[in-house]
């Protein structure tokens, strides 16, 4: 930065008080973070000094006990940067920031205050103290539900400081900012549209804080959402009805078929048993099913003679008491497992020696035991 450059951001401001000594008061206005050497202000010009008072009257500068950030150098009648200024370390969150000095003249006792304003660069990012915000939200949470997100905190001020927060994306939360009396803000997150864990069971979004600086400077918060599950979906059949066939003198343990039922919803919730129905036949007696994976299997003794076809009905329940039914349509096989047997209907008790060739002798019916 230039003298002449450096001359017109300096604000200059001098009074003169008529005490017994001279005594005058300049101020200068400075960025923080000058370097070393960097010219402050013409000190002897603006108090009305020359070069020779300054080195006769052994000019120099009196800080109490504060560290001196700034030098006197009498040959050039200039202040100038001692050590570098960290308007943050010095004033932190307060405003304005500003040195105060004395410049001491002896051979008459003179002094004068000197007051250097440090205005603030922007040279902090917004930053959050976690970069990673968890969240655990239930699928069921309600719209309009608010969640508290973490501030940011930018260590410069004014419009250096941190001015607002983004939020994306913005699919199922919106950004709520609140401001307080002192300044700063609540950030908080509303749900805007429900969240399905069957559809998505993690979000990921990105929390921006953003100053005013030229150019604005930022910084982020990522924000993991795990969705918790709720039993918001039943048990599904793959089929309504299953159609089965089975031979009539199948053994017991025989697998009659296999119902499957899916349920979209995590562990318990999506845990499926499986169960027959029926209750006003013989069905419970005749098949059982697996509960846990749906194998229907023969455990009683079928005929066909008696009933040659079955409708089982079958349940999945989910463990929290959603479910499905199906039935299956059994058909029984018939099997070759009757003997024939003979009723005797009528006889001839005597047979004449005469008797004419063709006579019946017994009439016999043959017959399986059938039911049509
Ligand atoms: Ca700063
Ligand atoms: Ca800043
Ligand atoms: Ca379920
Ligand atoms: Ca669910």
């Amino acid at each position: 930065m230039s003298d002449r450059t450096m001359a017109r951001q300096v604000l200059l401001l001098i009074w003169f008080l008529s005490l017994s000594s001279a005594l005058g008061q300049v101020s200068y206005s400075i960025p923080e973070e000058m370097a070393k050497g960097s010219l402050v202000g013409n000190i002897a010009q603006d108090l009305g000094l020359d070069l020779k008072r300054l080195k006769s009257g052994k000019a120099r500068i009196y800080t109490g006990d504060s560290a001196e950030y700034i030098e006197l150098n009498k040959e050039r009648g200039v202040l100038l940067i001692k050590e570098r200024i960290d308007r943050e370390a010095l004033c932190g969150q307060t405003t304005p920031c500003a040195l105060h000095f004395q410049i001491i003249l002896e051979n008459p006792m003179e002094f004068y205050s000197v007051t250097v304003e440090v205005t603030d660069v922007n040279d902090h990012s917004p930053s959050f103290k976690r970069a990673e915000i968890k969240f655990r939200i239930s699928e069921s949470a309600v719209t309009g539900a608010v969640f508290v997100l973490e501030r940011a905190m930018d260590l410069d001020v004014g419009i250096n400081g941190l001015q607002t927060y983004s939020l994306k994306p913005t699919d199922n939360f919106a950004l709520k900012l609140q401001s307080q009396p002192d300044g700063s803000k609540i950030v908080e997150m509303v749900l805007q549209k429900p969240l399905d864990r069957e559809k998505q069971e993690h979000l990921s979004l990105v929390l921006t804080a953003i100053d005013g600086g030229d150019p604005q400077l930022s910084g982020t918060a990522q924000i993991h959402i795990t969705v918790l599950d709720v039993n918001d979906n039943a048990p599904v059949f793959t089929r309504k009805i299953y159609k089965a066939s089975v031979i009539e003198n199948a053994l017991k343990g025989t697998l009659l078929t296999t119902v499957s039922a899916s349920d979209m919803d995590e562990g318990s919730n999506g845990k499926i048993n499986y169960s027959i129905t029926n209750t006003q036949d013989d069905v419970p007696e005749l098949f059982v099913i697996n509960e846990s994976n749906g194998e229907v299997k023969i455990t009683g003794s079928l005929n066909y003679e008696k009933a040659r076809h079955y409708q089982i009905h079958v349940q999945a329940s989910d463990d929290g008491g959603l479910t499905d039914s199906c039935k299956i349509d059994v058909d029984v096989i018939d099997i070759n497992d009757n003997k024939p047997t003979i009723s005797i209907m009528s006889k001839l008790t005597i047979l004449s020696e005469d008797s004419k060739s063709g006579t019946v002798v017994i009439y016999a019916e043959c017959s399986r035991f059938r039911f049509w």
